[in-house]
């Protein structure tokens, strides 16, 4: 016969295991994953902050998609004119260059999205309202300054926006960019989580890093600039939340989007322990 002190230590045994499954929190990465914001938003702004300013720089798509390997914006100009013969040899010129052209990117790409040229990506809006929904708390989490943030998600969200998420991270609270965790260490602290109580969702090979070592497990939807994201140890991973086909592992066939039920799945299905990160993953 089995002791009362071995059912009460299998018991609370099983309840740590159900409780690392529990799913608290979504976390949500910008740019490239609510939408197409590199190609469509940040490169356009670019490129017309440089004409504005009577430069002959332009980047093309191919090689913004080679600099996105920088994270940042004023970090990935920075990095272009460090291999450009004309650009200043001064590092403060070059610094205050930067910062000028940069500044411009951004009020240039503000105005792209109030015209309604940056669509959410599919699936984006459902798998918000499924959240709201259901009371599960959001976050945000992301390499961009805030400004952008607050541009993009004023326009499809209201001015009341922030009330969507009970923690909205930017480049402003963690200059530490992806791939560094930092970013998500101080939205779990917000939001006073373990690692493995949220799910992010990412597009980029920085992004995921980040979740990743900071121990928090990811779910990647493959965008522009990264159709076939390398995704070992993510929860999940697909080309869109607007549909269900090419996922892995597989989403419901019936369904046409990824929706919160399909992820509360994926969290119950995964293989223990949730936590996927080979490097240390605690805060
Ligand atoms: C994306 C970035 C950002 C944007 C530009 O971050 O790396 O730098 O490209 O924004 P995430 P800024 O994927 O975490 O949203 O010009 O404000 O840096």
């Amino acid at each position: 016969m089995r002791s009362a002190a071995g059912r009460a230590r299998r018991e609370r045994s099983q309840r740590a295991a159900a409780d690392r499954r529990v799913f608290k929190a979504l976390l949500w990465d910008v740019d490239g994953t609510l939408a197409e914001t590199e190609r469509d938003g940040h490169l356009v702004a670019f490129n017309r902050a440089f004409e504005a300013l009577g430069m002959p720089w332009r980047w093309s798509e191919q090689h913004y998609g080679e600099l996105l390997a920088v994270a940042g914006g004023r970090e990935r100009l920075v990095c272009d004119m460090s291999r450009r013969e004309e650009a200043p040899r001064d590092a403060r010129q070059c610094e205050a260059l930067a910062n000028t052209l940069h500044r411009l990117k951004n009020q240039i790409y503000a105005g792209i999205v109030r015209r309604g040229e940056l669509p959410l990506r599919a699936g984006v809006a459902e798998l918000l309202s499924d959240c709201c929904r259901a009371h599960l708390p959001m976050g945000i989490v992301t390499t961009t300054s805030r400004g952008n943030v607050a541009a993009l998600l004023e326009w499809h969200l209201g001015s009341h926006w922030e009330h969507h998420f009970a923690t909205v991270v930017c480049a402003d609270e963690a200059p530490r960019k992806k791939p560094d965790p930092q970013v998500y260490r101080l939205a779990l602290e917000a939001l006073r989580l373990r690692p493995h109580q949220a799910v992010a969702i990412e597009d980029a090979p920085a992004g995921i890093e980040a979740a990743q070592r900071a121990g928090v497990p990811v779910i990647v939807t493959h965008s522009h600039y990264f159709p076939a994201c390398a995704a070992v140890g993510a929860l999940a991973f697909g080309p869109s939340l607007g549909r269900s086909d090419g996922w892995r592992p597989g989403a419901d066939p019936r369904a046409t989007r990824i929706s919160l039920e399909q992820i509360i799945h994926w969290c119950a299905h995964s293989p223990t322990p949730l936590i996927s990160s080979p490097a240390g993953c605690e805060p």
